[in-house]
């Protein structure tokens, strides 16, 4: 299943429109003038920043992410667009406050459930799949401020409602769901992912702050699995994971020992999911660190029972691990810095990029799961440039594509791997997640507007649009 995806927080827009509460993206302010390399400073939400941000409920300038690319009004041009690109699936997600404007209202918001439907009848017009992200960076505000995001137990039991609510609205429509985006990525973005603003739990050990909320995250997406396949005998779920790639800078056992420690901090939570309970070394970790999780009656037998039907994640980049880093170069990847590789190049937000380490990737997971795979996001972030006849020539990206596809191809037909589907992110221009910046592109369709929103909103088909259309009608490269 080719495609592309994208997630409501940063595509959508339409933030205060047709009865759509706030979520935790459309308070996170962009820093422009920051290094686009400095994380922390795009991550650590603090209470007083999202009170300012309250305070410029008129602002879009500083708060990108609520306009992103305007999906809102632009869905039928864009499906449009993706159909002629061939698109098999679209990775999209739900904005959890479009529907449930507080996540604990009553009832749920008809407007933003007729949206979807729209959105959903659009796609089937053109035979396309949706793959739909459950939570993808859009809890609801109000269950920060007032319930302290998922550390809260009555959040799970907000989640399950609004779960029922999709599945029975979307039962006919949305065969392939995924629960949590990256729910891994509540250890380095507590705040997009958990809702989980440290100033609020002060005296509070925070990394038990955020693996309690990562227990309520598993119990919900346990509980969403049981309900989707509940409402829709024949629903396929996932779990979704940051795959970060790990290799020994060099042959030392002490380096080894280090990317493979590093590794498993990647895969405890697929681990988790898949296998339904919590790996040994993981448990290790709590009690090493007096980390005490509360859990409720028929917690482990609900993650034991409902584990997910088939494995997701993201790969962008890898880095490497040494056990003593000192006067090595470091350089950021996907939401973390770590070694450089003297191997590999890097993009212009400095991510290494490394085809095989997607082969190596696929064949991990497989091998570690024996659960079907599906890259559910890959790209090139790069400086686009838009010529005066509209047009942008992105080889870079193509040439990037071509040899994650070769080495995608690789580990089906070599390695035995079972892959579902690719889903390039981001299928069209959108506000990064890590920096807030447009100028960061990853689409095949180029948006025209600028950091701060200047622009008018147009499409652009991209070089690569065409190359990708071709990938899809061939499936396969053997065109070139
Ligand atoms: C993933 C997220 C996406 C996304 C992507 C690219 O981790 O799921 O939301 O944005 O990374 O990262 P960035 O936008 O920081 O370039």
């Amino acid at each position: 299943m080719w495609g592309g995806a994208t997630a409501a927080n940063q595509f959508e827009g339409g933030w205060n429109l047709g009865g759509k509460g706030l979520s935790v993206s459309d308070v996170v302010r962009a820093h422009f003038d920051t290094d686009v390399k400095n994380y922390e400073k795009h991550t650590s939400i603090t209470s007083e920043d999202i009170e300012e941000a309250l305070k410029h409920l008129d602002d879009e300038v500083n708060y990108p992410k609520r306009h992103g690319s305007d999906f809102y009004h632009h869905y039928k041009e864009d499906i449009a667009l993706m159909a002629e690109m061939g698109f098999k699936t679209y990775r999209m997600s739900i904005a959890w406050s479009r529907i449930f404007p507080n996540g604990d209202d009553e009832i749920p918001n008809e407007e933003g459930l007729q949206f979807y439907d729209d959105v959903f009848d659009e796609l089937r017009k053109y035979k396309i799949e949706p793959l739909v992200t459950m939570s993808h960076y859009e809890p609801p505000l109000n269950l920060v401020l007032n319930y302290d995001g998922w550390y809260s137990r009555e959040v799970v039991d907000f989640f399950v409602k609004y779960v029922e609510t999709i599945c029975t609205r979307y039962k006919d429509k949305v065969k392939y769901w995924l629960t949590f985006n990256e729910v891994d990525s509540m250890i380095r973005h507590p705040y997009t992912t958990g809702g989980l603003v440290r100033d609020r739990f002060e005296g509070k050990n925070f990394d038990e702050v955020i693996f309690q909320a990562m227990h309520h995250q598993f119990v919900a997406s346990a509980l969403a699995t049981k309900i989707c396949h509940e409402i829709i005998p024949d629903s396929k779920v996932g779990c979704m994971l940051t795959k970060l790639t790990y290799y020994p800078y060099t042959c030392k056992p002490e380096d080894v020992l280090e990317a493979q420690q590093m590794m498993r901090k990647t895969y405890a939570y697929s681990d988790t999911q898949v296998f339904g309970e919590y790996p040994a070394y993981l448990l290790s970790y709590f009690k090493n660190n007096g980390i005490n999780i509360r859990k409720e009656a028929g917690d482990d037998e609900v993650m034991k029972t409902y584990p997910v039907d088939f494995v997701s994640f993201s790969y962008y980049m890898s880095s490497c691990a040494a056990a003593d880093t000192t006067g090595l170069d470091i350089t950021p990847g996907n939401t973390i810095l770590a070694v450089k590789n003297p191997h590999l190049e890097t993009s212009a937000w400095g991510w290494q990029i490394d085809p095989i380490g997607l082969r190596i990737s696929l064949v991990e997971l497989y091998d570690r799961y024996r659960k079907p795979l599906f890259i559910v996001e890959n790209g090139l972030g790069a400086k686009d440039v838009l010529t005066e006849d509209n047009q942008v020539h992105d080889s870079y990206r193509i040439d990037y594509l071509r040899k994650h596809f070769k080495c995608m191809l690789d580990a089906i037909i070599e390695d035995g791997v079972e892959l579902w589907g690719y889903t390039s992110w981001a299928c069209i221009d959108l506000i990064s997640e890590s920096t807030k910046q447009i100028s960061k592109r990853y689409g095949y369709i180029y948006v025209d507007i600028d950091d701060y929103g200047n622009g008018t909103y147009n499409r652009y088909r991209k070089d690569s649009f065409y190359w990708y259309k071709k990938v899809i009608a061939n499936n396969s490269l053997d065109f070139e």
